[in-house]
């Protein structure tokens, strides 16, 4: 039983109150309708009473039960327009009460709450509820990840992954419409695919993305535009089986523009070392890959090539 427990325990719990009132909301086509609202005058961005409702009923929950802990999520955020997120060490739930909004308006079942808990900037636990499907993805920092209890990657043995071109990629288009989010997402996905990859895939919630790499299912899943709360949990959990999450770039901490300077020259000649990159949250961009049969050697010689893919955009952190 890892130190984690008692917060995983708490999570399971909060977390399947609250697919109770996802279930019987996602159910419930007109109460959706007459309470559905558009954030920031984005007509692709949703958002629900639904959301609203779980988001205040978890933060209540674990408030009472950790109240020295700290809490980021998604609707509170926007409630503040979009106030820049403060990640300390201290203890902080980041919570996405429907994770995959835009399918759950549409009664698409790949939608869920995300409960991720990080400690000194990193997630050790998460827990992915899919109320709809009935499934809950769990992980505790060195304790493993599971789905519905068992052990994740569900796909044994684990399988290899010889070339990029072999791989089954999930991605999303987000919510962000301006003209140089769009052309830099679309070229990325015409230099993918046209590599050629097994094939593409978008399902509408990056912590459920995540699950299926986690499990085994999907290879590699990239985006730019998440925010910390639709890949806190499945963090934890994608790392747990095995997997890498990383950034689109090279970590480096915020105020060490300088540094990077020296590091150029000299990281033509380092060796790539892609799996052992600490990953930011609040960063705005994810690159993972599941657990590979032939080791982190290959994660790293996949991962680089698809970062040789990736056409940035600018995007401000969370
Ligand atoms: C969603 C993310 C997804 C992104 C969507 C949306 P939400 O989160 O999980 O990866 O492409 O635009 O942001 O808004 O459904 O919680």
């Amino acid at each position: 039983m890892t130190e984690y427990k008692k917060y995983l325990d708490e999570a399971v719990k909060i977390a399947k109150t609250a697919g109770k009132t996802i279930k019987e909301a996602f159910e419930n086509r007109q109460f959706i309708s007459e309470h559905l609202e558009i954030k920031e005058n984005n007509s692709s961005d949703l958002v629900t009473a639904t959301d609203q409702y779980v988001e205040k009923m978890v933060k209540s929950h674990l408030n009472k039960v950790f109240p020295t802990h700290s809490f980021i999520g998604e609707e509170t955020t926007a409630a503040n327009n979009m106030a820049r997120c403060e990640l300390t060490d201290n203890p902080t739930w980041c919570i996405d009460p429907i994770d995959g909004t835009t399918n759950f308006v549409h009664g698409l079942p790949f939608t869920c709450i995300s409960i991720g808990l990080l400690i000194n900037k990193e997630p050790v636990m998460g827990v992915i509820f899919n109320p709809i499907l009935n499934d809950l993805y769990t992980a505790t920092k060195n304790g493993g990840a599971f789905l519905n209890g068992k052990p994740l990657p569900l796909i044994r043995p684990i399988q290899p992954l010889e070339t990029l071109e072999k791989s089954l990629i999930i991605t999303e288009y987000g919510a962000n419409r301006n003209e140089e989010s769009v052309k830099a997402k679309l070229d990325t996905i015409h230099q993918i695919i046209k590599y050629p990859v097994h094939g593409i895939r978008s399902f509408g919630s990056a912590a459920m993305n995540m699950c299926y790499v986690a499990r085994g299912s999907c290879d590699i899943y990239y985006e730019i535009g998440i925010h910390a709360w639709d890949v806190a949990a499945a963090t934890c959990i994608l790392k747990e089986a095995g997997g890498v999450v990383v950034g689109w770039k090279p970590y480096k901490e915020v105020s060490e523009p300088e540094k990077k300077k020296q590091k150029t020259e000299s990281s033509k000649t380092e060796k790539i070392d892609i799996v052992n990159e600490k990953f930011d949250v609040l960063n705005r961009h994810v690159l993972c890959i599941r657990q590979l049969a032939e080791g982190p050697e290959k994660q790293n010689e996949i991962l680089a090539e698809v970062r040789k893919r990736l056409i940035d955009c600018e995007i401000e952190r969370d």
